[in-house]
This record gives structure tokens, sequence and C-alpha cells, in this order.
């Protein structure tokens, strides 16, 4: 379906969202349902800033990594907002501050991490930055850069001791809360007694069939508690914790990044030491989702290190070769066969041919419930820069046109669309919605 879409209007409201949910040096992921600082929203969001201005889009991501843990971690959520916007569970759940490698730091935080797509909105920004303004984001680049290799070195070191070339994520909250991917490692988790709580997500929202189950927040809070207990140390986790899986949706958003620090290696000044060792995180990082992928369904799965099993179940997760831009000219065919089947975007009841979080063809599919079967614009906007670089250009640009097709006809900057209707779901003027519709009515 295609319908015309004023782009400049879309643009100035996109625009309109991210200052509403400026704070100043950092920015809100959502108004009321996440009122402080997320890692990878704000990675995002930095890309949505530099369109606008790239000093505030530099701001954002040096504001987050001054909470960057000595371990080199990046924390999922900053605790930034004050008592007057509360949000569940706060810092006193992950009790971070007593940590030796959060000890240290300026502001609370949590104990987990999110895919670095971090070094993409570096990447971007320094493509925006106008010619006068160059010598002072070099400047902030150079400053930053160290940083974030040294973020990643985290993920390819403590996330994978191994040396697999793929990352351990220890909890849902890593990027993709009730993904139907976590199911069965989340069931095997026999007692979870979190303790008294109480959720404010489903209240602020108004529908709870749209959020993760109490059934969830009972095994989300549980590990919290477990993470807590072995002080977040990464030793400790790999060798008692039971949620450990190797993603290959954060796996390859790293290998990614790792293309993109190497492609600004020259911007920051970069030594011969990082550009050896980012190219040899790239390389392992390409080997290991080889071996996760499944030539059968042209897709890649996770793998429950704990269980001891693959999760072979259809989700976007599939297409981290897409998302990691595979050279292998085999995988690229077999994975665009998949996108466009009608196990994806090729669903003929779906309103946009869009990629799905969770497969339509899967039980566990549901349309409305957020990570389980909506589409999310920022998974399309990965699709599609990961599409243009490796040069299927007129691919990519469909996705481009209907995801901004899906915002315009809803209305809103919503945090994830129902497939079938297109339908505005989660929270609006969602942050990282607005700033990637802002990167594609320019692109
Ligand atoms: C969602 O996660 C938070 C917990 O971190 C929540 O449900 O309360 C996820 O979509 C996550 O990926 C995202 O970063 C966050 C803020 O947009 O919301």
């Amino acid at each position: 379906m295609s319908v015309t879409v004023d782009t400049r209007a879309l643009r100035d409201r996109a625009a309109a969202v991210l200052h509403g949910n400026d704070a100043g040096s950092w920015t809100k992921a959502s108004p009321h349902l996440y009122p402080h600082q997320w890692s990878w929203d704000s990675a995002f969001i930095a890309i949505g800033w530099a369109h606008l201005d790239v000093r505030r889009a530099m701001m954002e991501l040096e504001q987050l990594f001054t909470a960057q843990w000595t371990t080199g971690m990046v924390p999922h959520i900053v605790f930034r907002a004050g008592p007057d916007q509360p949000y569940f569970p706060g810092p006193e759940w992950w009790d971070c501050a007593s940590v030796p490698a959060a000890a240290g730091l300026p502001v609370r935080t949590t104990g987990i991490c999110q895919p670095p797509v971090h070094a993409l909105a570096l990447q971007r920004i320094w493509q925006l930055t106008p010619r006068a303004l160059r010598p002072e984001i070099r400047a902030r680049i150079r400053a930053l850069y160290p940083k974030v290799v040294k973020w990643h070195r985290y993920l390819a070191t403590g996330r994978d001791p191994e040396g697999s070339g793929l990352v351990t994520a220890y909890h849902p909250w890593e990027g993709t809360d009730n993904s139907p991917r976590w199911d069965r490692a989340l069931a095997r988790i026999e007692v979870a007694k979190p303790g008294p709580y109480t959720r404010l997500d489903t209240a602020t929202l108004g529908d709870p069939s749209q959020r993760p189950t109490n059934w969830d927040y009972d095994r989300y809070l549980w590990l919290v508690s477990l993470l807590r207990k072995y002080r977040y140390d990464d030793a400790e986790i790999h060798r008692h914790y039971p949620f450990q899986i190797k993603d290959v949706f954060f796996s390859a958003i790293l290998v990614a990044a790792n293309a993109a620090l190497l492609d600004l290696a020259d911007t920051a000044g970069a030594s011969d030491g990082d550009r050896e060792q980012l190219a040899r995180w790239l390389d392992r990082g390409r080997q290991g989702l080889a071996t996760r992928f499944d030539t059968q369904t042209g897709l890649c799965v996770d793998y429950d290190v704990q269980a001891g099993e693959q999760i072979g179940l259809r989700t976007f997760a599939g297409f981290a070769p897409l998302f990691a831009q595979t050279t292998d000219a085999a995988q690229q065919a077999a994975q665009l066969r998949q996108l466009d089947s009608a196990d994806f975007c090729g669903n003929p009841d779906f309103r946009w041919p869009l990629l799905p979080s969770t497969s339509p063809a899967e039980p566990a599919f549901e349309p409305h419930n957020y990570w389980r079967g909506p589409v999310w614009p920022i998974i399309n906007w990965l699709l599609w820069h990961s599409l243009s670089l490796l040069g299927y250009v007129a691919r990519a640009d469909e996705i481009r046109r209907d995801s901004l097709g899906q915002i315009a006809a809803a209305g809103e900057f919503a945090e994830y669309f129902e497939p079938f209707t297109g339908k505005e779901l989660g929270s609006p003027q969602q942050s990282w919605t607005a700033a990637v519709t802002l990167d594609w009515s320019e692109s």
C-alpha cells in the first residue's frame, strides 16, 4: 500500500516530539511511560537530534557515557528523572551504587545493558556535521571514541568469555522484553519470588494487553534479584546464573557497530591497536553469527547456554545476518527470500509490508502485544540501514517509505504498531520513533 506522506510536516512533528521530551542534556525515552535515559533509545535519539543540532546530538551520547561502568558496560537505564516522574523498577531494585564498578558514578543506573547502537549514532552525527562545526565535533568524537571502544571491549570479553563472537544476554530487559525468544528460558525458572511490588507500566498505558504479563514481571524481577546477589560480576553470573542467551540480534548490532567505529577510525584518530582489535571483533562476530545460521530456514537462531538448546523461533532477530551486513551472498539471498515471505513482510494481511517483531506464523504471535508481534520502527530502521549499506537500495527505500506511511497514517509517533491494522500501540510520543522518522524524512 502506498500513501502520499507530507514528509516536511511529519518531520516538523517528529522534531516537536524530541523537543517535548528534551530534558536539556538528555532525552526521556517517552514522556510518561519511560521518563529516564535509556541506553539504546539514546543512540537512536542522537540520530534524530543530529538532523536538528549536531551539538545536542553529541551531548546525548556524552551524557549517557558519564554513566559508563568501570567494566566498560553502558547501563540500560540512567535514572535521571526526579521523584515527580516515577518508574518501576527504580534504582533501589538494582542497588548498583554499592557495586565497585558503578560506585563512583554521578548518577544511579541499572546493572544490565542494551544493544550497542551508539557507534551507528556517532557515525551518523559525523556524516551530518556541517563544515563549520567539524573541528569541534571531531574533537568531541575523539574524546568519546575510546569510551565506545571500551564499551565494545566489555561486550566482546565480559559478555563473551568463550570468544564465540556472540554476546550473552542476561535479561529480557536487554532489548526485547517479552519476545517469545525468552519464553522457554523464563519458564525454566521454577521459583520466582521477587517480593511485593506494584507495576506502574500497565496503569500508565491503560491497556495491560499491550504489555508483558505479571508472570513475566515476576521472572524479570527475580532475575534482577539474582544479578544483585552476584554483584553484577560477569564471572559469577557466567558460573551460576540461569538466564544466559547467546543473542544473535544483540551480536549482530555489535558487528555493525564495530564496522561503524572502523569507519570513524581516521576521524577519531584511533590507534593501530584499536583498529586491529575492532577488525578482529568484527570478524569474530560475523563468524559467530555464521555458526548460528540455519540453512534450512534461512534464519539465524539464538542459543540458550544454560539449557544447551537452540531457540528456533521465527522473529525479527532471525535476520541477524542482514543486521550485521553479512558479506555472504548465499545468506543474503536466503534472508531476503524469508524477509518477503508470508511469514514476515510478505504476509498478505499486513497493512504495511514491514518487519514484525514476531512472525505471524509463530503460535506465540500476538499482534498487539509489545515484542510478540507488533512492528517497531527502530527495528525497521536498522533493517533499512543495513539493506542500504549492502546495496539493496530499492528494497531499503520501500521500508523507509512504508514506515513513514505507517507513522503518518496512524498520526502518532507510537512505540509500536499493530501489523494488520497499522494501529498505533504502546507509548505515544516515543522519542526513538520520532528520531528515526527525522532520519528517514531527510534520507
Ligand atoms: C522497553 O523496556 C523497558 C524496560 O527497560 C520497559 O518495558 O519498561 C523496551 O522496549 C526497551 O528496549 C526500551 O529501551 C525501553 C524504553 O523505550 O522500553
